[in-house]
């Protein structure tokens, strides 16, 4: 397979002004014709090939300026990676003269599995054409630098398929000949081809109205199948309230007068922001509260913030190429933390985000896969929709913020998209728009964007000197060489440091940016009055891992009184990891655990019976950092069986020394909740009780004593909704106990009409402690209800048994033969998920040689392998140097 460089970047030859399609949509054949109106780039010769890319096609006919083109020297011909040639020597030499060439080629959306391109899904036609998907539907330079505007035909059984939709307005529809039907659109704005979108189908839906600032009436609607309809309310309320915020908060409005959106079952990823017209996996646009938690409601907001936010951080202004795609993802994401943030508690949503940035990110920084946030190089740019990319490329937007202020932030914004309304940009022109509004350097910035890996900042020294009421910090900067990338720089890393007094834990002075550029530097904050205590990374300022010896002592003392939120929960989770390290020190070396240490009990005590704080901080103090968080605490190789036996030998430890108190504060809750009547709210308060209550239940279900077995049923049994009942059924999946199998069924029978109930069903017994849960998880995919072709029910099966690390690292493989049989069967289908899946195999080497050399093997198993996707087989390439 090819590999892509980001260095290449050539503008094309060619540029497309206008695009007219044609979709004539009938079973097993869409006929689609288009025409482009073209002209060539000034910056290219006279007489250059116009190639357009194309896959899996069936070309019926070749136009240029309305004459038939034949195929051969004299016409069109394709080039050796089977594009579309339309020989220059055809094409006008004078490059303002425009042109037209018109194909039409036959597809078959009811056979693309990919989901790539025009598919079926269930019984509607959708597109996704992010981020070469375009090709597979017909002939075009594919490449988001090319902008074009848009009309769209679309043409269909107006019984079968009453709803037609693409993106912009439509223009025109009426009845046509056999029963069928027609609508076109026209979309005014210039769009690059992957945010081109087509909705064909039997669907519902769900309207209301939104008025922006400058009084344009924008009618929004939410489109499901018949059967969902009842579940799009609490979308409609999220998209108002992100169109709002995006005003308010960014002086971004809507720019036309219709925001459509369609929820589809089969989707490989979450959610797509196609212009006017985004596209949803049904998980994350269907809530209801028998079937979503409170978690799944949090996460719809935000992904309906986010594909809406791309309206201008992404579609008006978008990439000029794949490389760049971080400049629209990390700065989406980092708005929609912030809309998050400013929706509930700032505090749980860092929390929340960092949480899921050093399990799913800093894993990534530390492996095979490891890319720089801009990568270099690419075989299969749908590899590249990483953790990375996303998440750690919103740390980086949010670092420009802490660096220069919100105000500044914004003035950066404000000039990002005046210069560059319209055009296809890069991250290069972001990081000057951000220098030039604030008259500030940031040339060293840029290391964020070229160096991958997780850059380790060390607190050398911290001392205080009395007589000159000066405190000292020595802080030291190092990034571990990552493939192909041995040698690192030193990267301009915002420290947010607050100082607090030992006597009475306030703040001795406000907290400051440090701006740690060198190696090595030395801080010094005058005027302190007494020897203070340093929190240091406040918010954390950096997606960084902080290397600073403290005292268990010391570390209790932040738990109880850092001010501020995310360093109180963050001293929690440091002391547990030095516990919990420890005791994977003592298994390893075949010792038995040590006792936890009374500091790091009485500590937690504290937070388990606290009354003054936030439940959902306090839910989240209690929590232990999981496994993928603490491989990255452990020299490699890791014993996956040792760290998961300590973590949970320091799970148990605690909650049998707390067992009283976790009773006590669980029954309380319980009043609480019959005090009210037992009715389901959804108001802050109640969310962070609910939270609370079922951590807490889930925390008991560690002893699998009889008592708790049956609190967890009864728990079940009285739930108010999907979030009670899901933990229950977690808090019993790990014992084995026949209380569990009638409350599995219990659930099976409850959802079994509901795929997104079916995925939770599916995804908790896959994630199951139980010795046989290899076995289960191979019987759950011979299931009625599996389905090899749905991306969700993929996921809930294989995705959470890949991360069950306990067991997909068996000691006997065969975690790792299940995965990689699977790979080989979704590739044939879905390149796109298997290469996902592939990933959980290449980190062999971080593990002990036994299970290292087995997890080899399976990827030796997948080179060998047939016909292998470019996509799988980037992963295994990179896996296997
Ligand atoms: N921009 C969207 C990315 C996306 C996607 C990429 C590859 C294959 C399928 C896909 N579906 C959606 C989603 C987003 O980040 O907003
Ligand atoms: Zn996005």
């Amino acid at each position: 397979p090819k590999e892509k460089k980001r260095l290449d970047y050539r503008p094309p030859e060619y540029w497309i002004k206008k695009v007219d399609l044609d979709f004539d949509v009938h079973k097993d054949t869409t006929t689609v014709r288009s025409v482009l109106t073209c002209y060539r780039n000034r910056g290219s010769p006279s007489g250059a090939d116009l190639v357009l890319h194309g896959e899996d096609l069936t070309l019926k006919e070749v136009k240029l300026n309305g004459k038939v083109l034949s195929e051969g020297a004299e016409g069109y011909g394709h080039d050796e990676d089977k594009q579309l040639v339309i020989r220059g020597k055809l094409l006008p030499a004078d490059p303002d003269e425009l042109f037209k060439v018109e194909t039409t080629v036959a597809i078959c959306p009811e056979k693309n599995f990919q989901l790539s391109g025009l598919y079926k899904s269930g019984g509607m036609y959708c597109t996704q054409c992010e981020a070469e998907g375009f090709r597979r539907i017909t002939y075009f330079l594919d490449r988001p630098d090319v902008m074009s505007l848009y009309t769209v035909r679309v043409e269909a059984s107006k019984s079968e398929y009453p709803v037609l939709l693409s993106n912009g307005n439509q223009i025109s529809s009426g009845d046509a000949a056999d029963g069928r039907h027609y609508a076109s659109f026209e979309d005014p704005h210039p769009k690059p081809c992957y945010l081109f979108a087509l909705v064909v189908g039997n669907l519902k839906s769900i309207h209301s109205d939104f008025t922006t600032t400058s009084g344009r009436k924008v009618r929004l609607e939410i489109f499901s199948e018949p059967h969902n309809v009842a579940k799009l309310d609490w979308a409609m309320e999220s998209l108002k309230k992100a169109m709002k915020w995006d005003e308010e908060k960014f002086g971004r409005e809507y720019d036309l007068d219709v925001f459509n959106i369609v929820a589809v079952d089969d989707f490989n990823m979450g959610a797509m922001e196609n212009k006017g017209l985004n596209v949803f996996n049904t998980a994350l646009i269907l809530a209801s509260p028998d079937t979503s938690t409170d978690a799944d409601y949090e996460r719809i907001m935000g992904v309906i913030a986010h594909e809406y936010f791309h309206n201008w951080t992404g579609n008006r202004v978008t990439c000029r190429d794949w490389f760049q795609l971080t400049l629209k993802e990390g700065l989406t994401v980092f708005r929609d933390q912030e809309f998050s943030r400013d929706m509930a508690s700032a505090a749980v949503k860092r929390i929340e985000d960092i949480i899921m940035l050093r399990s799913r990110q800093f894993p990534e920084d530390a492996g095979p896969m490891a890319h720089p946030i801009r990568p270099e190089s690419y075989i299969a740019m749908d590899n590249f929709y990483t953790a990375t990319v996303y998440e750690k490329g919103a740390e980086v937007i949010r670092m420009y913020q802490t660096l220069l202020s919100k105000h500044g932030f914004r003035k950066g914004m404000d000039l990002y998209f005046t210069r560059h309304d319209g055009q296809a940009v890069t991250c290069d022109d972001f990081r000057a728009a951000m220098a030039d509004a604030n008259t500030s350097d940031l040339k060293q910035f840029e290391r964020w964007y070229l160096q991958a890996g997780t850059p380790v900042v060390t607190v050398e020294s911290a001392s205080y000197d009395p007589s000159l009421k000066q405190f000292t910090i020595v802080v030291s900067q190092s990034t571990p060489a990552t493939p192909g990338q041995a040698e690192k720089h030193p990267l301009h890393i915002p420290i947010k440091t607050g100082l607090l007094s030992k006597a009475t834990g306030k703040e001795l002075q406000p907290s400051m940016v440090l701006e740690l550029k060198g190696e090595k530097e030395t801080f010094v904050f005058d005027n302190v009055p007494e020897e203070p205590i340093a929190s240091i990374l406040r918010d954390f300022s950096a997606p960084c891992r902080l290397k600073f010896e403290r005292s268990p002592d010391d570390l209790a003392f932040l738990m109880a009184h850092d001010t501020d939120d995310f360093n109180r929960w963050e001293a929690g989770q440091t002391l547990a990891t030095i516990v919990i390290k420890d005791t994977y020190n003592k298994l390893s070396a075949g010792e038995s655990p040590p006792a936890l240490p009374g500091v790091f009990v009485e500590a937690w005590r504290k937070v388990l019976t606290a009354t003054d704080i936030d439940r959902s901080l306090q839910t989240y103090s209690l929590r232990l950092p999981d496994e993928k968080t603490l491989i990255g605490e452990i020299a490699a190789p890791i014993a996956p069986d040792h760290l998961h036996n300590a973590r949970q030998h320091v799970r148990k430890g605690l909650v049998e020394a707390c067992k009283k108190e976790l009773r006590e504060v669980y029954d309380k809750l319980t009043q609480e909740v019959a005090a009210e009547g037992g009715v389901f709210k959804v108001d802050e308060p109640s969310i962070a009780r609910r939270r609370l209550r079922n951590a807490l239940l889930i925390s008991m279900a560690v002893l699998q004593d009889p008592e708790t077995v049956k609190l967890a049923v009864e728990h079940f049994e009285t739930g108010l909704c999907m979030s009670d009942r899901i933990s229950a059924l977690y808090a019993l999946a790990d014992i084995p106990v026949a209380e569990r199998e009638a409350v599995i069924q219990k659930f099976y029978g409850d959802s079994k009409d509901d795929k997104l109930k079916m995925c939770k069903w599916f995804a908790v017994q896959a994630q199951s402690d139980l010795p046989d849960t290899v076995e289960r998880v191979k019987e759950l995919m011979k299931h009625p209800d599996f389905e090899l072709k749905n991306p969700n029910k993929l996921r809930a099966v294989v995705g959470a048994f890949a991360n069950n690390n306990f067991h997909f690292h068996r000691k006997d493989g065969a975690g790792y033969s299940l995965v990689c049989d699977v790979i080989k069967e979704v590739d044939k289908l879905n390149p796109q998920m298997a290469s996902r899946f592939a990933v959980f195999l290449a980190g062999w080497k971080n593990v002990e040689p036994v299970r290292s050399a087995m997890m080899k093997a399976q990827l030796e198993r997948l080179r060998d392998t047939e016909n292998l996707s470019n996509d799988t087989m980037e992963i295994v390439i990179k896996g296997l140097s």
